[in-house]
């Protein structure tokens, strides 16, 4: 079995130590940190979550399986890092009040990362006062928000609307996704991007950015 497929079944049945040794074994093999995120690391997540919506798994499991993630994410985390060629802008990502999840924004973050950008992560269930408080604080080019409930994607609205009503209107670019959002709902509430994914939201940045 190769070592991608060895690492995803370990993430999904949990095995944090199991997780961490095989991506040591394939960070010494020289396989591209960014290859062990995508093919292992997050296959694994995405696999645990198709289950889970079938209701062929429960939340423990799928919490376990998320730890076991972070235990790889902690090796290659640093690599993509390294990978910086210079900053090539600022953002700032967070998920929305109300909102727990941070599996998706993390791995964002970590691409993002990989890809040059200095990015500040302020964390999960964040009120728009924090956005703005942060923003004006970080001044950063764009700034990310993250929902993956239905019932808490309506809250990127008053984000947004709190982002466009005030003077940092021009400074700043914002960019939604999590699994419940479309691009129709980004153009709805004025978004400048969405992503349906963290490599796509790479590419979103890029573009962004150089606007
Ligand atoms: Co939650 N959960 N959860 N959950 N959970 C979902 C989202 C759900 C779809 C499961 C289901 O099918 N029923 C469902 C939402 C239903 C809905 O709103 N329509 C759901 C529910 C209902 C809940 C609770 C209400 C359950 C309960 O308590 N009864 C509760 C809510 C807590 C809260 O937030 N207030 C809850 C809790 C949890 C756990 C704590 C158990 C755990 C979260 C652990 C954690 O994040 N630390 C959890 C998990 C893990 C999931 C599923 C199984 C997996 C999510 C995940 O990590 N996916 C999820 C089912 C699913 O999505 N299949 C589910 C892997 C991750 C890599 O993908 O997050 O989509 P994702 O991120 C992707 C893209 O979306 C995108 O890029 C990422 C990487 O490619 N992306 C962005 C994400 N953010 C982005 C931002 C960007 C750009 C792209 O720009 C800034």
């Amino acid at each position: 079995m190769e070592i991608f497929e060895q690492i995803a079944e370990n993430v999904e049945a949990g095995k944090a130590d199991d997780v961490k040794s095989l991506t040591e074994k394939a960070v010494s093999e020289k396989v591209p940190a960014k290859d062990i995120l995508s093919n292992g690391l997050v296959k694994g997540m995405l696999s645990i979550g198709e289950k889970f919506k079938k209701n062929e798994v429960y939340i423990p499991e799928v919490l376990i399986a998320a730890r076991a993630m972070k235990a790889g994410m902690a090796i290659v985390k640093p690599l993509l890092s390294e990978a910086d060629i210079g900053a090539q802008g600022k953002i700032i990502v967070g998920t929305v009040k109300g909102d727990l999840h941070d599996i998706g924004k993390n791995i964002v973050c970590i691409m993002l990362e990989g890809a040059g950008y200095n990015v500040v992560d302020i964390g999960i269930d964040v009120p728009k006062e924090k956005f703005l408080e942060e923003i004006k604080k970080e001044k950063p080019d764009v700034v990310g928000l993250s929902a993956l409930l239905t019932t808490t994607m309506t809250y990127m609205k008053e984000i947004a609307d709190a982002i466009h009503g005030s003077d940092l209107k021009d400074k700043v670019k914002v960019i939604i996704g999590g699994a419940p959002i479309t691009q129709e709902y980004a153009d709805e509430i004025g978004a400048d991007g969405y992503a349906a994914d963290a490599a796509t939201a790479v590419d979103i940045v890029k573009q962004l950015i150089k606007n």
